[in-house]
């Protein structure tokens, strides 16, 4: 035997045998890793368009937090900017002074509250505890919290999906990576769950992507899409979405726009044109022009509702992201500044990340429990003051 192995014939054939085994093992890696990609490729890129980490069709019921923890897990940054931080400023003092004032509009000015919003707030909190004669600086607080309370309930609203003659048309505006898209998404999901048909307008033609992540979120929430080449006129798809809201006999349409800079006139011009052409498919129409928002901008996001507003006729808006930042505050700005309830807020990219914009969980979940921010420690507070 060991003069076979030895021998040329006996090499030869070991090498062709060790060379087998290692055929074999490499073949059966490669076959593993392929199991665990997708089988189609086309979806896959779609999604990658989408950016979508998640499964959006998974339940809502499977979240596991109830709503106002998930609302209040999503405030965070924002309760951490604005009210840690003052809750640490009453903290270290015996009375309310001038010195507190100063500070109290400090932090909510750097909070994104505004210079406007967080004065008139401030006047109004001053007289209040002028009048209420108080004199320990944390009862501030709970005055400051009704006030809040109230200023948010002023402009709340809920968002219109239902009306007698055909369907509810909704036209959505905003600047780009504004979140548009992905609210589209979550309420043709929400509505589609509830078993409403939807249609959705794919009026944003700027870029093709754009249209494949609508295509994305509409064949997950079971929604017809409308769409029309890359680069075609947006007013004509929005047109042709709502025609076939109409003929279809759907409960709704969800009308996406481009959102290019909205310093450019001809987004404002293109905007109009799209009213226009939506009252005409469908008399009454649109029921709602939704505005927007990603949060994380902050004042920025104020200033885009100024121009939106002065141009087309916003009837409610979305104030997104809420979940990613400490720049929160700038919902009271919103709320103080203009006439237009805030309908809707994103927690996350989830399709479940949207919900209705409730003053009270909202108000809550902010401000928390005051025991429970009195109890909390000085290095967490002073982390958050640091900030
Ligand atoms: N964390 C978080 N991310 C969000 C939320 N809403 C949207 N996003 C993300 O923001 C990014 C931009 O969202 P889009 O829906 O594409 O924004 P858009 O306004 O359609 O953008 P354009 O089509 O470029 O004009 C995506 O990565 C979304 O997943 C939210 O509430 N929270
Ligand atoms: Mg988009």
């Amino acid at each position: 035997m060991d003069e076979f192995l030895m021998s040329p014939v006996g090499l030869v054939g070991v090498a062709v045998a060790v060379l087998f085994v290692l055929f074999v093992l490499t073949r059966f890696a490669r076959g593993s890793g392929r199991a665990q990609e997708p089988t189609d490729g086309e979806p896959l890129a779609a999604e990658e368009a989408a950016g979508l980490q998640e499964d959006v069709s998974a339940s809502p019921v499977d979240a596991g937090p109830t709503l106002a923890e998930r609302m209040a897990q999503g405030l965070t940054g924002t309760r951490e900017r604005l009210v840690f931080r003052m809750d640490e400023l009453f903290r270290g003092r015996r009375e309310i002074d001038e010195k507190l004032w100063t500070q109290l509009e400090e932090l909510l000015v750097t909070s994104d509250v505004g210079i406007n919003t967080a004065t008139s707030l401030l006047e109004k909190l001053r007289v209040d505890a002028d009048r209420d004669q108080l004199k320990d600086p944390f009862a501030l607080r709970q005055l400051l919290q009704a006030q809040v309370r109230s200023l948010l309930s002023s402009r709340s609203g809920t968002l219109v999906t239902d009306v007698s003659d055909g369907p509810a048309v909704i036209v959505v505006v905003g600047v780009n990576g504004a979140g548009k898209t992905t609210t589209i998404g979550k309420i043709a999901a929400r509505n589609i769950a509830k078993g409403r048909k939807v249609i959705i307008g794919a009026g944003d033609t700027f870029r093709a992507a754009a249209i494949d992540q609508l295509k994305v979120w509409a064949d997950r929430a079971g929604a017809d899409l409308v769409k029309h080449e890359e680069g075609s006129d947006p007013a004509a798809v929005t047109y042709d979405a709502v025609s076939a809201g109409v003929s279809r006999g759907v409960d709704l349409v969800i009308c996406d726009t481009a959102g290019r800079l909205h310093t450019k006139s001809d987004l404002m011009d293109e905007l109009q044109k799209i009213h226009r052409v939506v009252g005409k498919a469908h008399p009454g129409a649109p029921h709602e022009v939704l505005l927007v928002l990603d949060s994380t901008t902050g004042q920025n996001a104020v200033m885009q509702a100024r121009q939106f507003a002065a141009a087309v006729g916003v009837t409610g808006i979305v104030l997104t992201k809420l979940d990613g930042t400490a720049r929160g505050g700038v919902i009271l700005s919103i709320a103080d500044e203009f006439d237009i309830p805030v309908k809707l807020i994103g927690i996350g990219e989830g399709v479940d990340d949207l919900r209705e914009f409730d003053p009270e969980v909202f108000v809550s979940a902010l401000f928390g429990a005051e025991e429970a921010a009195m109890g909390r420690g000085l290095n967490s507070a002073a982390a958050a003051i640091d900030d």
